[in-house]
């Protein structure tokens, strides 16, 4: 192991997402704190085109260096695995939270209630991502996944009444977790009675749209790490909600066929 230079072969470039991502800034920051990376760049771009460079490298058995994270239908279809980080640059496990403005529970309760009852297990959203990832609409996957779990889904609208057309607004970002996630929660929203829009924005401004009451609340900030920065910023203006998700992860991700397992196997 570490005998490979694998930095020749990929022209010291690491495939990151959306520039706005705290996977991204993760990355950059290891291309910063390990001397094995030193001269290598993290190349934003989006989590399609990620997608696409990880199935292409794949198909041609080459080495790729990916901003990865779990959940993730990659991990269903391909052979995959993060490269151990030493110097915990990318944070341990971490959970995904729900965030809502201030003032809705006294506004708009029953979307709060149920806001408030969603959570599923990784699972649960990687069913759905990997159908998407194969061609289906996601609302056709999230409508499916719904009818299959109704026990879990009468659980999130457990003590609330049904409404004739109250307006709510979610914001996400179009990572696949995120559309996966809102998309789902959305179309419970709607069968409740909900006028549902969905809105997708940067990642800092899905925070801030929460902060400032522009958007009613948001089912994708990751913590502790991921989303640190967003969340030093305006933590104090929203309204958490806590965890919808356990067990999530950022960092490198490899192909297993890559004969390295720690970031530190890398050259410079
Ligand atoms: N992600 C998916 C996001 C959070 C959800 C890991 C790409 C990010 O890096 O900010």
């Amino acid at each position: 192991s570490g005998e490979v230079n694998y930095g020749e072969e990929m022209d010291y470039k690491i495939t990151g997402i959306e520039p706005g991502a705290g996977v991204v800034a993760a990355s950059e920051a290891a291309t910063e704190e390990y001397e094995s990376l030193e001269g290598w760049e993290v190349v934003t771009s989006s989590s399609g085109a990620m997608a696409t460079e990880l199935g292409a490298a794949i198909d041609n058995e080459e080495p790729i260096i990916v901003s990865g994270w779990s959940p993730h239908w990659k991990f269903q279809k391909y052979d995959l695995k993060y490269l151990e980080d030493p110097k915990g640059v990318f944070g341990d496990e971490e959970t995904i939270n729900t965030m809502v403005r201030q003032g809705l529970e006294e506004e708009n309760p029953e979307a709060y209630t149920i806001l408030d009852q969603f959570n599923w297990e990784s699972a649960d959203i990687e069913s759905i991502m990997l159908e998407v990832s194969n061609g289906t609409a996601v609302e056709d996957a999230a409508a499916a996944w719904i009818e299959e779990n109704s026990d879990r889904v009468a659980e999130w609208t457990d003590g609330t009444e049904a409404v004739d057309g109250t307006e709510i607004e979610l914001a996400y970002v179009e990572w696949d977790t995120e559309v996966a996630s809102t998309t789902v929660v959305g179309q419970v929203l709607e069968a409740q009675g909900f006028d549902v829009k969905l809105t997708p924005l940067d990642n800092a401004v899905m925070w801030s749209a929460v902060a400032g009451g522009e958007a009613d609340g948001m089912v994708a900030a990751w913590l502790p790490g991921t989303h640190a920065t967003q969340f030093e910023e305006y933590g104090e203006d929203v309204v958490n909600l806590g965890e919808n998700l356990v067990g999530a992860k950022i960092g490198f991700v490899v192909p297993s066929y890559m004969d390295i397992d720690s970031i530190e196997d890398l050259m410079p």
